[in-house]
């Protein structure tokens, strides 16, 4: 199902490799507890170019999308499933616009305000829709590909 089966929605967030290595994590936890979000489960990883692939297959056919995929395994990954009442959307308002030079001036308050350096390097993700979140959430912790990914790390 959708949620954790108490009512509440889930959304799939990801804390990206400039926001892990540049040391974000802890501030950006603690912007997620403060906005009344539960972190249902986490887990750090590595993403390799197949998993970064799949993860992103609805930009395959982009010109950034090689880019994007060297950008997203140079590095682990802190990857959450958040829950509280319209997840996905006060999700992606936290974070703030896609390109992180613009969301420095119009969103400056937001995450990606904070640690996000370009259009590129944003610093976080989130799910664009509850259906995204869906399958996010299947994609790293429920189908067979996070088996193997989770098997490399513990989960809370
Ligand atoms: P995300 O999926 O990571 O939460 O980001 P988003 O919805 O705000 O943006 P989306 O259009 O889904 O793009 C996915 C990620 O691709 C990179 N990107 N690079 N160079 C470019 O033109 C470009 N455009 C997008 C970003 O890392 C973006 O978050
Ligand atoms: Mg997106």
């Amino acid at each position: 199902g959708g949620n954790g089966g108490n009512g509440k929605e889930r959304t799939l967030a990801m804390i990206k490799p400039d926001g892990v290595s540049g040391n974000y994590t802890e501030e950006i936890k603690r912007i997620i507890v403060e906005a009344s979000f539960d972190i249902a489960k986490e887990m750090l990883t590595q993403l390799d170019k197949e998993t970064a692939s799949a993860f992103y297959d609805e930009h395959s056919s982009r010109s950034f999308f090689p880019d994007l995929v060297t950008y997203m395994t140079s590095g682990p990954v802190l990857v959450m499933i958040l829950e509280k009442t319209n997840a996905v959307s006060d999700w992606r308002g936290l974070i703030g616009p896609t390109d992180a030079q613009k969301a420095k001036i119009s969103h400056p308050h937001s995450i990606r305000a904070l640690c996000g350096t370009d259009l590129q390097r944003n610093c976080v993700h989130g799910s664009d829709s509850r259906s995204s979140a869906e399958r996010e959430i299947k994609f790293f912790f429920e189908d067979v590909v996070s088996g193997d990914i989770a098997s490399q790390h513990d989960e809370l």
